[in-house]
């Protein structure tokens, strides 16, 4: 049986850093093949151990400056030959920050790319607000990929975490590692009962369901109990070590379940669920958090203080 390959884009900084834990990784029985490739618009964050190969660095432009619109047309143009490059894999992941100028915009033409191919994937985005730049960016990540499910007809995945003093950077990796983790478990491709179809309509839910395709929010959970706790998933891949584990048919609207192969595991039960219906508290909380940063700009004086005074004599060199 051939071994499932995941390919993880890790787009601008923190994407780099993330999938960085997968560099060179050998196959480990369980888990998909992990091929990362590492794109970003400067080399700031790639370190000596990142093959050159794994890598696509964006020609002459050396970051964004947490500005999106700073490199937007060199990395739209940039996507197709990046894709002959660092082809998709029968499932794909694209990691990300959404408060930087590169991370997001990257990801947002290879999604539209990976959309029109409809090609299988999940994105992993990390939303920070720790500047009025960074919320801005986070609101438009959101608002882009709201925009392409749309137009697209397509529904776009997204496990989120969001940066913050009492969720610090650490902690945030971690979870996203959990859901890399958990997404090359149902991608192994080694598990019974489970087909790349069924992987693929879990992420299309639209396909199999009445549900119209939007941003879903992706959520791991270990047990039943905890998955109670969600809204009704649209849809659930379930990776299961007992074929008597009994489904109740009100879980989700689809559900594809898998068994592991390996008899001497003690892996927890996987149950990776996409939820249309939390994505909405998610832009509230960031949004408001961005309406504050704007009413603290509004009443900023807008008057620029003079310190050179009107009856001061300025030397021909502007030099006092
Ligand atoms: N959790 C986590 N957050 C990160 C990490 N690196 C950066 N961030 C956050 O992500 C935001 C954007 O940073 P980057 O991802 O480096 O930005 P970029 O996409 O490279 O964009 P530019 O540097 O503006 O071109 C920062 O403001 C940080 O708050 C990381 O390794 N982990
Ligand atoms: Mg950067």
């Amino acid at each position: 049986m051939q071994k499932g390959t995941l390919r993880i884009y890790g787009t601008g900084g923190a994407g780099i850093n993330l999938v960085h834990a997968y560099n060179k990784l050998e196959p480990i029985a369980g888990y998909a093949t992990i091929s990362p490739a590492y794109i970003d618009t400067s080399t700031s964050n790639l370190t000596e151990d990142i093959d050159s190969e794994d890598c696509f660095i964006m020609p002459d432009v050396d970051g964004s400056g947490k500005v999106r619109r700073e490199n937007n047309t060199v990395i739209e143009k940039a996507i197709k030959p990046m894709l002959i490059k660092h082809p998709p894999g029968a499932f794909n992941l694209v990691v990300f920050s959404a408060g930087g100028g590169s991370g997001g915009t990257i990801a947002h033409y290879l999604m539209k790319e990976l959309i029109e191919r409809q090609a299988p994937f999940v994105v992993l985005v990390i939303g920070c607000s720790e500047s009025h730049k960074a919320c801005e960016n986070t609101i438009s990540t959101i608002k882009s990929m709201d925009h392409l499910s749309r137009t697209m007809e397509l529904p776009i995945i997204v496990g989120y975490e969001h940066n913050t003093p009492t969720t610090p950077r650490s902690e945030v990796d971690s979870r996203i590692r959990r859901m890399i983790s958990s997404i090359a478990a149902i991608t192994a491709a080694e598990n019974r009962e489970m087909d790349t179809r069924d992987l693929s309509n879990w992420v299309y839910y639209n396909r199999t369901t009445s549900i119209p395709a939007q941003v879903s929010e992706l959520f791991v959970c270990n047990t039943q109990e905890e998955i109670a706790k969600l809204p009704t998933p649209a849809s659930i891949a379930a990776l299961l070590s007992d074929t008597d584990t009994h489904l109740p048919g009100n879980m989700a609207n689809y559900l594809c379940a898998g068994y592991r192969r390996i008899q001497e595991s003690d892996l927890p039960d996987l149950y990776c669920a996409i939820v249309p219906d939390t994505f909405q508290e998610v832009f509230n909380d960031i949004n408001r958090e961005l309406q504050h940063y704007i009413e603290i700009e509004n009443s900023r004086s807008k008057e620029v203080p003079k310190f050179v005074t009107a009856d001061e004599t300025v030397p021909e060199d502007g030099l006092f």
